[in-house]
């Protein structure tokens, strides 16, 4: 590619005019040639380039960055060789067209390896210099190493049923990455052009970053850190935050391809609820509907769906339906959404203009329009039914889209589409350049089709193939993984990748869905799943069962226990996604993410929410012990409530791990209070008892807690309840301060119980002056202790011993 990088651009600099320079109130533009580069800010450390072949700048649109994110600027400081925002530096050399962008002190952050190229019959390339000791992260759920230097990536939405290692393309395209450890600080590319786009990190030329696609604008933004926090939030900013979920949808979810019949679904129901597996929602995959057909529903099979979906809610739980893109091409037999779809116009056309129809799972289909706003509100429509019959979310699979008896697995590259809306112009496009986007507006339809039709409800719908910014509309999973221990090992590593680019909602089938799981397997993957986003037990046809109790009781139990913890930790999860809704920080995050400087990157090892340290084995089948890197700081042993006595390193301290089955190590940072409530079967159903307050004396300690009616609009009605917790120890005493609340929300509670733990503050309890008992127990290390909540601020101390 470097050949031919550097002949198109030996091209495009053949002419000999001068550069021209135009300095821009909010950036630069420079052009040379038939070239013509344009650098401008949409805040002090978001910069957005473009360039321009024969002075045509390709369309200001996009499916990612909304109109009025890319409508931003700020004012920059005009400088001889570019401009200056007060984050950034940006030069642009005149002769090469290439970008240098630093931070003030002048260290660089990322700069071109070599000039930009636009190709003759459209598309581009692009090198950034790829520093020695600088990481990459990010571009979704995409399978190869986590630091992705070395390898290479192309970005074409696959249906990849058993995907490996080394497999590439899959599901999604999200042309993100964040790269760290450079002089200037952390720093994130999204290149938005959803065609077939690549992305070399270093694997065909080392030292050389190389970008391109073969057509569509070269246009892409520049991110800057320092932190690698920053960067991500600031990707949030520009592509969007995915709403806060309802709380059912943290909760335990059992699917299986498929559940074949009401009686099938409400055993399963039963035997959740017998067993005492806490659980929220059951999937119904596509036996369930009528010969395969896109919302039908088996008549014989599913005889009442709104009696089935009614009768579960009552049990706490709710019912997610899969609803697939493919109509069936039935014309004449009273199919609604096709004879809606074809009297509205909204199925795809060939290059020859015909409709196009294709084999799918319904035989014969024909797809829906979605980068057509007419046909997007046509399809969210169609949910109307499914809705009044009480089924709480929907699962849009196959959206890449998959075509079956085919070779390229996908459509034809010319069929025809409408785009509109978005700041494209009304006009036609060819597949090629929408292939990306077609999952993501295929679950934005389902998103905003949903909102429509419940307003008061938060939509649940998810999605395997999308674009970058589809975490605005959908939750996503892995797709097709397998029944292996290496694909457990890829999953988390996919899963905190998914949430550094933008989709914190992320799941992948616990168990595998190809294969069968071996018991260890199972319980090992449930075990970790329990600290995951979305967490869903789910496996393929004609495969092993996989549900919890298949194992026998040993298993079961160990099962158990680590959903109840999940379900008891929903006040905190629920907070750390509330504050992903807020800032963008993602749910489950690499060690180094909240802890830089501890080098911690085991892949194995992540945070949700930045206290909770999850530190599965680097070999999960593996009995071989393993050191768990601890960022300083201080860490408790999350199921003994001990403070852990870590050896200490340089950067960060360790502790050893011998792995037992019955033991997945979780550590909580030194400094966190930890809200837990008492245990439910169903996130539907009101604790009862106390709200726990978990204390973890450390430096910054504090906590927060976040809990609402679980509606749409909760924040802006004041349904909520927000009160931030601070902790302090000084040689006297431990001062707790329970900060005033904030929002109207009724609290289930009446009590807060404190538990403080390790070997500090056993002596005398106050709350704002007055005595409280409190109970110490010395073999556990605790302190605990009940004290009224009256909904306004309060100070508790606990005297040293
Ligand atoms: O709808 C059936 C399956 C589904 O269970 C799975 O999760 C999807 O990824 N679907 C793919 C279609 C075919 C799978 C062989």
């Amino acid at each position: 590619m470097k050949l031919l990088l550097t002949t198109l651009s030996a091209i495009a600099l053949a002419a000999p005019a001068a550069a021209q320079v135009r300095a821009l109130d909010n950036g630069v533009e420079v052009a040379r040639g038939q070239m013509a580069v344009r650098v401008t800010a949409l805040t002090p450390s978001i910069l957005r380039v473009r360039l321009a072949d024969g002075g045509e700048w390709p369309e200001d649109a996009s499916w990612a960055v909304p109109t009025e994110v890319r409508a931003k600027r700020v004012k920059v400081n005009a400088a001889p060789d570019g401009f200056a925002t007060e984050a950034l530096r940006v030069s642009v050399d005149p002769k090469t067209l290439q970008v240098t962008v630093r931070d003030p002190a002048g260290k660089v952050i990322v700069r071109d390896a070599y000039s930009p190229v636009i190709g003759p019959g459209g598309g581009f390339g692009m090198g950034k210099d790829m520093p020695m000791g600088e990481r990459y992260y990010g571009l979704g759920d995409k399978t190869g190493p986590f630091d992705r230097r070395g390898a290479s990536y192309v970005h074409w939405n696959t249906d990849t049923f058993g995907y490996g290692r080394e497999t590439d393309p899959t599901y999604k395209s999200i042309p993100f990455y964040v790269a760290t450890g450079g002089e200037g600080g952390s720093y994130g590319l999204f290149l938005d052009n959803p065609t077939r786009s690549w992305f070399d990190f270093g694997h065909r030329h080392d030292g050389d970053l190389e970008i391109g696609a073969p057509e569509g604008p070269a246009d892409y933004y520049l991110i800057a850190g320092p932190s690698m926090a920053e960067v991500v939030r600031r990707y949030h900013d520009l592509t969007g935050k995915a709403p806060l979920i309802a709380p059912w949808g943290l909760g335990y979810q059992q699917s299986r391809y498929s559940y074949m019949s009401d009686t099938e679904v409400r055993e399963i129901a039963g035997r959740l609820r017998k067993d005492k597996i806490p659980a929220d929602v059951i999937w119904l995959d596509i036996d369930f509907q009528d010969r395969n057909r896109p919302f039908t529903t088996n008549a014989r099979t599913f005889p009442d769906l709104p009696r089935l979906a009614h009768d579960l809610k009552v049990d706490g739980f709710g019912l997610v339906a899969i609803t697939d893109l493919h109509i069936a091409h039935a014309p004449d037999q009273n199919y609604a959404p096709y004879d809606s779809g074809v009297a509205g116009n909204h199925f795809l056309r060939t290059g020859k203009g015909e409709t196009y129809v294709a084999p799918v799972w319904p035989g014969p289909s024909v797809f829906p329009d979605f980068t057509r706003k007419a046909s997007r509100d046509w399809w969210g429509g169609l949910y109307k039914d499914f809705v009044a019959a009480g089924i709480a979310g929907f699962w849009n699979d196959m959206n890449e889209p998959a075509i079956f008896e085919t070779p390229s697995k996908t459509m034809p590259l010319d069929n025809i589409h409408r785009i509109d809306g978005d700041g494209f112009a009304t006009r036609e496009a060819a597949h090629s350049e929408v292939h990306n986007v077609y999952g993501m507006q295929n679950s934005r339809a389902t998103f905003e089709g949903l909102r429509k039709l419940d307003p008061e409800a938060r939509p649940f719908v998810m999605t395997r193939a999308t674009y970058a910014g589809g975490q605005r509309y959908a939750v996503t999973w892995t797709g097709d993984n397998n029944a292996t221990w290496d694909h457990l090992k890829l999953s988390v590593q996919q899963l905190v990748s998914l949430g550094l680019s933008g989709f914190s909602y992320s799941a992948a089938d616990i168990g595998g869905f190809t294969g069968g799981p071996s018991p260890e397997l199972l319980t090992r993957w449930i075990q970790i799943g329990a600290f995951t986003p979305v967490m869903r037990v789910h496996a393929a046809k004609d495969t092993p069962r996989s549900e919890p109790w298949v194992d026998g009781p040993e298993h079961l139990a160990l099962r158990r226990k680590a959903i109840e913890e999940r379900y008891r930790l929903f006040p905190y999860l629920y907070a750390v996604a509330e504050q992903q809704a807020r800032t963008g920080d993602p749910i489950v995050r690499p060690v180094f993410y909240d802890f830089a400087a501890s080098g911690c990157d085991s892949p194995m090892s992540f945070t949700l929410g930045g206290d909770l340290l999850v530190a599965a084995s680097p070999k999960p089948e593996s009995p071989q012990p393993y050191d768990v890197c601890l960022p300083k700081g201080g860490w408790y042993d999350y199921w003994s409530g001990r403070k852990v006595t870590a050896k200490a390193g340089e950067k960060a301290d360790s502790v050893g791990e011998t792995p037992r089955i019955d033991r997945l190590p979780v550590f909580v940072r030194a400094g966190t209070i930890l809200p837990r409530q008492p245990l439910v079967q169903s996130l539907r159903e009101t604790p009862r008892g106390a709200l726990e307050l978990a204390i973890y004396p450390g430096p910054d300690c504090g906590g927060t807690l976040y809990l609402d009616d679980g509606k749409a609009r909760a924040i802006e009605r004041g349904a909520y309840l927000r009160q931030s917790f601070r902790c302090a120890e000084t040689a006297e005493e431990l001062r707790i301060e329970l900060g005033a609340r904030e929002g109207r929300w009724k609290p289930w509670w009446r009590e807060f119980r404190v538990t403080i733990h390790g070997p500090a503050g056993t002596g005398t309890v106050r709350l704002d002056k007055r005595g409280v008992a409190a109970v110490h127990d010395e073999a556990a290390e605790t302190l605990t202790f009940l004290i009224p909540d009256t909904g306004t601020a309060a100070r508790v101390t606990v005297a040293a011993r």
